[in-house]
């Protein structure tokens, strides 16, 4: 029997992360009909073997999308925080880490720093110092961060998929 795990990609919108759904996944769904790039919701689905596949659902960073975070956390093995690696975007991000944090506790959580092709980025380890959650860095766009996409979610994983295995 096919067992789902449920990882949750959370920050602002623009942050990149319809971009990793769509490196990460061949088969991305669009939930919306009428899909805007940052006001949608994407998800799509890893298959890590043939008993185990990894649904990554996005969380639209839109004000007007947060009263369903919580619906969308729940039941989710892992929440992926990504933003963009402007000083700006993250200290913004670090907002919203604090204001959903009783949504995150006792969860796994991993902080992506996007966009890192982009002059100006900070690095991931500044990144993870004001996040306080375990960063990596990241280059949605780019097909060869597809292998190491991958990873990240699966290591994140590993305790649970070793179980599966
Ligand atoms: N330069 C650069 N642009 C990116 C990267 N990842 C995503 N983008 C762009 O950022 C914009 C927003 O991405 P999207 O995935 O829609 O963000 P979302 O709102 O978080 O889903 C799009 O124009 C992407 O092409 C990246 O690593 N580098
Ligand atoms: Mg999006």
């Amino acid at each position: 029997m096919t067992r789902y795990v449920k990882v949750a990609l959370m920050g602002a919108g623009y942050a990149g992360k319809s971009t990793l759904i769509r490196l990460l996944t061949d088969n991305v769904t669009k939930l919306e009909s009428k899909y805007k790039p940052t006001a949608g919701m994407d998800c799509g689905t890893i298959t890590l073997d043939g008993d185990t596949k990894i649904t990554l659902i996005e969380i639209g960073g839109q004000t007007h999308f947060e009263f369903m975070w919580p619906e969308f956390m729940k039941g989710s093995r892992m929440v992926v925080v990504v933003t963009e690696s402007t000083p700006k975007a993250v200290l913004k991000t670090r907002q919203l880490l604090e204001k959903y944090k009783h949504l995150l506790e006792g969860m796994q959580v991993i902080a992506i720093a996007n966009k890192q092709d982009l002059p100006g980025s900070m690095k991931p380890e500044s990144v993870q110092d004001l996040l306080g959650v375990p960063t990596y860095g990241m280059i949605a766009i780019d097909p060869k961060q597809r292998l190491h996409g991958y990873r990240l979610i699966v290591s994140g994983l590993r305790d649970m998929v070793q179980v599966a295995s």
